[in-house]
């Protein structure tokens, strides 16, 4: 996964786990020759990352993840997957039981500060271990946190100390859900340790298993996040990211619709409203990206003379990063509660007992799919 000529014994970066090397500057673990021997010496992606918020993307294979999964089913650990609320489905990683053998799971359901301050936790909880369990996941237990705002974390901490046992600690979970930002406040508040993992805004920060020590001579093991193609910011240009993941609280937006009615979320999906009664729908998505309305007979043309204009993100110079559109034709079943979920996008909670006929149109690949309404 990392350089191939970096040297095997050669000393990792403490920022994402690549083995440090001075030959290729273009791949992982880089340092300048006169670097390497500082004792905190970083990667010169990592040192970019965190000076600049600027990200040099690694192609990484994702049989290396599902190996390093794998081995975790012959360690003695306690595995911790986490979980970012803001794409569920899509960072879950549901074959998980099989990865672990016979060791313990804590799911923990990162990003709650992103929900609606109103939100009622033990519902969400609640909906939580329905969805865990419909996809075969069996957790020792579930907590619900905001590794970056800190809530929820004495939670973390107590339930990790509960099912820990005396055990190595692996933190798995897909890219972005907040594995690095979660290890670093455990370590800023629960050790004397001066240690900063790489934490990023764009998926693929950390690049390899970083092991650190804990008091007892145990490790709590950082992970490379699992590469799901199926999720929009696994597949929009790194510009678009910004927008697209949150960084406050989402504002639910309600759009009374009629049918025959289409939103646009810029130029990266779009929502049309095809039968029903006319009905509102909530949206929840990033604050960021601009929601613009129109009929779906004009929807067409507007697209084709706008994208990238009126609707985007992506900027016009950036639309053919993109992979074309394809469509889905859902059912909302009457009397459900019921969301449409756009993996990396958000959701759309339908609202009407009556049901309705909609059509999504997302990247090609991008998981769209009906579930139960979250809230
Ligand atoms: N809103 C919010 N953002 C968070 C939270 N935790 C992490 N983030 C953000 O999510 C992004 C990814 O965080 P990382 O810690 O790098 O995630 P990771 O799982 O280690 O990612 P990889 O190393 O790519 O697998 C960063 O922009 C974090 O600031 C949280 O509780 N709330
Ligand atoms: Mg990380």
């Amino acid at each position: 996964m990392t350089a191939s000529d970096a040297k095997a014994d050669a000393p990792v970066c403490p920022g994402c786990g690549a083995r440090l090397q001075t030959e290729s500057p273009d791949k992982p673990g880089y340092v300048p020759e006169q670097a390497l021997g500082r004792e905190d010496a970083i990667c010169r992606r990592c040192f970019r990352i965190k000076h600049y918020n600027d990200m040099t993307q690694v192609a990484v294979d994702r049989d290396d993840f599902l190996r390093m999964l794998s081995g975790i089913a012959s360690t003695d650990s306690l595995v911790v997957h986490i979980v970012d609320l803001f794409d569920f489905e899509g960072s879950v990683i549901s074959g998980l039981q099989r990865f672990v053998g016979n060791n313990p799971v804590l799911l923990v359901v990162n990003k709650i500060d992103l929900l609606p301050k109103s939100t009622n936790w033990n519902k969400i909880q609640a909906w939580v271990r329905r969805q865990a369990k419909r996809l075969g996941l069996r957790p020792a237990g579930v907590v619900l946190c905001s590794a970056a705002k800190r809530i929820g974390f004495e939670r973390v901490v107590e339930a990790i100390q509960t099912l820990r046992d005396g055990r190595d600690i692996y933190v798995v979970g897909a890219t972005n859900v907040g594995k690095s930002t979660l290890i670093n406040s455990l370590i800023r508040d629960y050790s004397d340790l001066d240690r900063e993992l790489t934490v990023s805004r764009y998926p693929g920060t950390t690049l390899d298993q970083i092991r650190i020590p804990l008091d007892d001579g145990r490790y709590i093991i950082d992970t490379p996040g699992i590469v799901y193609p199926y999720r929009l910011t696994e597949q929009v240009p790194k510009g678009v990211l910004p927008k697209l993941l949150p960084e406050r609280p989402l504002r639910p937006l309600v759009y009374q619709l009629n049918p025959r009615q289409t939103l646009f979320f810029g130029a990266l999906a779009r929502f049309d409203f095809v039968r029903g009664e006319p009905q509102s729908f909530t949206i929840y998505v990033s604050p960021a990206l601009n929601v613009h309305r129109t009929k779906l007979e004009r929807a067409d043309e507007l697209y084709a003379e706008h994208r990238g204009g009126l609707l985007s993100p992506p900027d016009a110079d950036e639309l053919d990063l993109l992979p074309p559109w394809t469509r889905h034709s859902l059912r909302v079943p009457p009397g459900s509660r019921t969301d449409i979920s756009i993996s990396g996008l958000g959701w759309i909670r339908a609202n009407s007992a009556a049901g309705a006929n909609v059509e999504v149109y997302a990247p090609k690949g991008v998981h769209v799919m009906l579930r139960e309404a979250m809230i």
